[in-house]
């Protein structure tokens, strides 16, 4: 059901051609604009009647008002199942503990006696964080768009997610319970591109935000790309991946299940094995097929998803071959499943999260690991980042000069303006030394 990449033999082609010959899943936001400019258009120039009514076209809800209200969330933590609540706390707990190392710290050069320049990190002040909600409910993003948010010093969280008919046109109940336990207060019933409009343009009901953050569908990516701009994004969210590098020394057992934990997202979702071992690529292929028949989501996700052109196994000659394949292909998530794992996993230059040995699984990094599990998609591991602190901040220079050390350079600034023949940039300093440049 998996196809095979055989790429032993010749020595392996470098950067782009080698990227050509690896799966891909095809995730054209291109092709969604058309579909998500009317909504947007239409939110923008009627507000909440918009959002209310294309969540009605779209999640088969009329809702009265799409904030929902403070009682809907106390309740919905009051009745969230201890154990699920346990967990959650836990995954808070732990991404707190990482999330909260990574904030900046206000720093200033003295570049020369006189002459200074602070790099200062100021939280942004309103953010949209957008959960999906359709075929897949996850209160673990909420946590995960959250906790990076508040540790960075945001002041203005808002939730938006699509209103559930089973739920009376609220967002799913561990959403709201999620929300509650992060102490966020501010939560919409709406979903798509229409969410991600209320958040660009603001309601009556909404307070426009200055970023979006959170995975969602194609709409919803189509439209952070639309809005951007007008608001900041994190990275659009495509389909999961996951890549494993291992070896002979891998169990196949494990690597099995965790091809199929990613493929059970979507039948879009990728999972990828590249290895040197013919023993462990047919060992894992043996090991799906009873895997599969065990669990859930069977025929919509999990076969579609290993059977599509996204994923394979690829056999490679050696690891270092491996690392080159796994580096070209940028995996969202990339297990190392090696002898020697720390090493290897020392050489990836590309990927959104490493996941180190046998102990490891990306599931972990999907709840409790203390890491995010918002991460780059579609091979932009190669040039960003997974959510973290840095993405809810912004670094402000601050310029602070004396007259002497301003003096000192002049004559610089004027020879460089009058390079890119702009002389208004150096009579702006000439200007303050009676128009001429001062003598070094
Ligand atoms: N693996 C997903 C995140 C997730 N998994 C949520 C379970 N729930 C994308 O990183
Ligand atoms: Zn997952």
């Amino acid at each position: 059901m998996i196809s095979r990449i055989d790429l032993r033999g010749d020595a392996l082609p470098e950067g782009g051609a080698l990227r050509d010959l690896l799966p891909r899943a095809e995730f054209d936001v291109e092709a969604a604009l058309e579909t998500v400019r009317p909504i947007c258009e239409d939110v923008r120039h009627r507000g909440s009647a918009a959002v209310i009514e294309w969540g009605e076209k779209f999640d088969g809800v009329r809702l009265e008002s799409i904030r929902v209200p403070a009682g809907a969330i106390a309740e919905a933590v009051e009745r969230l199942d201890p154990a699920v609540r346990a967990a959650l706390e836990e995954s808070i707990r732990r991404a707190r503990l990482v999330h909260r190392e990574q904030r900046r710290t206000t720093h200033t050069t003295q570049v020369v006696p006189g002459g200074t320049v602070t790099e200062k990190w100021v939280p942004v002040e309103r953010v949209g964080l957008y959960v999906p909600g359709g075929r897949s409910v996850y209160p673990s993003s909420v946590v995960m768009n959250v906790v990076p948010a508040q540790e960075a010093g945001v002041e203005g969280i808002a939730v938006a997610s699509p209103p559930q008919k089973d739920f009376g046109g609220l967002p799913h109940p561990t959403i709201l319970a999620a929300c509650a336990l992060l102490g966020v207060d501010e939560v919409y019933a709406a979903g798509g591109a229409q969410a991600v409009a209320m958040f660009a343009y603001g309601t009556a009901e909404c307070l426009p935000v200055d970023l979006v953050t959170g995975p969602g569908n194609i709409y919803v990516a189509a439209a952070k790309r639309l809005l951007k701009g007008r608001i900041g994004i994190d990275a659009e969210a495509g389909p999961t991946e996951i890549a494993i590098l291992a070896d002979s020394t891998a169990d196949p057992v494990h690597v099995a299940a965790d091809l199929i934990s990613q493929a059970e997202h979507d039948p879009m979702a990728a999972a990828v094995l590249v290895t040197d071992s013919e023993e462990l690529a047919a060992a894992t292929e043996a090991e799906l097929k009873p895997q599969i028949a065990a669990t859930k989501h069977v025929t919509d996700r999990i076969e579609p998803a290993l059977a599509g052109r996204q994923s394979a196994i690829v056999l490679v000659n050696d690891l270092a071959d491996g690392l080159k394949v796994v580096d070209a292909y940028a995996a969202e998530h990339l297990e190392i499943q090696t002898a020697d794992a720390a090493a290897v996993a020392d050489r990836v230059r590309n990927a959104g999260a490493v996941f180190v040995g046998p102990w490891a699984p990306v599931s972990l990094g999907d709840y409790c690991a203390g890491s995010n599990h918002v991460l780059p998609t579609g091979g932009c591991a190669c040039h960003s980042s997974g959510l973290s602190v840095q993405s809810f901040l912004r670094g402000i220079h601050i310029v602070d000069y004396t007259r002497d050390a301003l003096a000192e350079v002049t004559h610089h600034v004027v020879t460089l303006a009058e390079a890119e023949d702009l002389p208004a940039h150096g009579a702006a300093l000439k200007a303050r030394f009676g128009w001429k440049v001062p003598q070094q």
